[in-house]
């Protein structure tokens, strides 16, 4: 299959791939697959002042039948699941069974959603004073700007939009300049949907915004916009964060991990083994959830890290479109030079390093195809405390579990953790208010490949932010307390006496 009909199974045509300054490249083979226009400064002011217009109408449409918008676009998305997920994986690079991975995290928030939309609790409280009510009602909150990053390019997006669609808030989307392709298929996914819909879909419900980081800045700065959702780097949260604050906006930041298994002396080791693989080479490493730190009893290290290097060696590494391949390129260029960087920083800093360097190099000259690393730290270094976006795997040793644990939290970043033991008094200490600092924590399994069930995001530096299940839903909507009156008196709370 070519890369232009990836591109046009996707729906999206020629004209629309063509002829624009934005120039997109396949991490694949490096190639130029298309080039796009990208929206000015004044048409990304008209998608605000539309996505408001929209919102002035969506908030009064009743949140089930939000929910039915939601519903039809998770129809849709499961008849493109294959189209959809080739695409991801001709424009990110992630092995195509992980593109489909991720379009179907996308139906199941949209699953989830549409219950959502009739469950929109408040609740009743308790007055203080006679004949008096209390509740909490939860309203839609405005427009919704959602930035998202290259390395998962439209799971996230759904995470919000579904939730955002169904709470009453209109989406401006800014995929990253990487990505923007997988963006405007989803897009043209939504216009479709919302015609299926009818006329209470309003125009300007979905909005994608192409181009580079001034317009997220736009989305950051406007006052238009209620809410901006971002996925991303840590400097990129910190800029998000900052332009917020001035203006008092709501934030829901899921920036970067830097997760971390500990491997007890009770632990499974063969299951060990396959979590850890999977977490740590999975999309070349470069999921925010990404297992990046191995924090080892000293009694297993011996038997664990030579398991692990002769697994690494077997690893397939090729084209992502094809079906054998379970580790894809990185990104770009960049992307494998802050790899060599951090693998000579870390030899630097008395590490043992297996693998590393580039691969396929005569068949992929133009692309960024490594061999994934393990480095066998002497302690927890200064490179451990940072997220490389690459298959890089630091290993140390501890003795005792108070240990482990302090090793485990004493980086910036709180995403994502796991425990792999058997021994409920460590795993139990590892899930308490003095265990892991992360907002995921795991038993038994790897640290990436959350479900959508669940609140997703972390504390310290991954921005605090909570996305997806449980009542990340909160999020996108305003909360108002609700006294009521229904006696003839009028008493104050506080027991407060103010007669005139
Ligand atoms: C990301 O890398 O930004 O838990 C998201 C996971 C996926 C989401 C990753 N469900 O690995």
């Amino acid at each position: 299959m070519t890369y232009e009909n990836i591109l046009k199974d996707a729906g999206l045509t020629r004209a629309e791939f063509t002829g624009g300054e934005l120039k997109v490249h396949t991490p694949v083979d490096g190639s130029e697959i298309a080039a796009l226009k990208v929206h000015t400064i004044s048409e990304a002011d008209a998608q605000i002042a539309g996505a408001n217009k929209a919102f002035k109408a969506w908030r009064t449409v009743p949140a089930p039948r939000r929910g039915e918008l939601i519903r039809l676009l998770g129809e849709e998305l499961r008849k493109e699941k294959e189209n959809l997920g080739r695409l991801v994986t001709l424009e990110c690079g992630k092995i195509y069974q992980e593109g489909l991975g991720e379009v179907q995290e996308m139906i199941d928030i949209c699953d989830f959603a549409v219950g959502l939309s009739r469950q929109l609790y408040g609740l009743t409280i308790a007055s203080e004073r006679p004949g008096h009510a209390m509740r909490e009602t939860w309203h839609p909150m405005g427009v919704c700007g959602v930035i998202t990053a290259f390395n998962f390019p439209v799971a996230p997006w759904c995470w919000n939009a579904a939730l955002a669609i169904v709470c009453g808030d209109p989406v401006i989307w800014k995929p990253s300049e990487k990505t923007p392709l997988t963006a405007l298929a989803v897009q043209k996914i939504c216009e479709r949907v919302c015609q299926k819909f009818g006329d209470d879909a309003p125009r300007d419900l979905f909005q994608v915004l192409v181009g580079e980081r001034e317009l997220g800045e736009l989305l950051t700065a406007s006052k238009d916009v209620a809410i901006v959702s971002a996925t991303g780097s840590v400097p990129m949260g910190r800029a998000v964060a900052g332009d917020m604050a001035k203006r008092l906006g709501r934030t829901i930041l899921e920036l970067g991990g830097n997760n971390a298994m500990i491997v007890a002396l009770s632990a499974d080791l063969e299951m060990a083994v396959r979590a850890i693989v999977f977490s740590a080479v999975g999309t070349a490493g470069q999921r925010c959830t990404t297992l990046r730190r191995l924090i080892v009893h000293k009694d297993v290290y011996d038997q664990l890290i030579p398991r692990l290097t002769k697994a690494y060696s077997t690893l397939p590494i090729g084209s992502p479109l094809e079906e054998d391949t379970l580790i894809g390129p990185l990104i770009d260029d960049q992307a494998m030079s802050a790899m060599e960087q951090a693998i000579e920083q870390a030899k630097s800093e008395g590490g043992t390093v297996h693998g590393g360097g580039r691969a396929l190099n005569d068949q992929f000259p133009s692309a960024a195809y490594v061999h994934p690393a393990i480095a066998e730290m002497p302690e927890q270094s200064q490179i451990m405390h940072l997220e490389t976006f690459a298959p890089i795997l630091y290993a140390v040793k501890y003795s005792t579990i108070e240990e482990a644990i302090e090793i485990h939290n004493a980086v910036p970043q709180g995403l994502s953790s796991c425990i792999f033991s058997t021994d409920i008094r460590e795993t139990e200490l590892f899930l308490s208010g003095v265990g892991s600092d992360c907002g995921i924590a795991n038993v038994n399994i790897g640290p990436s490949g959350a479900e959508i069930g669940g609140a997703f995001g972390g504390e310290k530096d991954t921005g605090g932010g909570r996305e997806s299940g449980s009542d990340a839903w909160k999020g996108y909507m305003r909360r108002q307390t609700n006294t009521i009156n229904y006696s003839t008196e009028l008493p104050l709370a506080q027991g407060i006496v103010f007669d005139i």
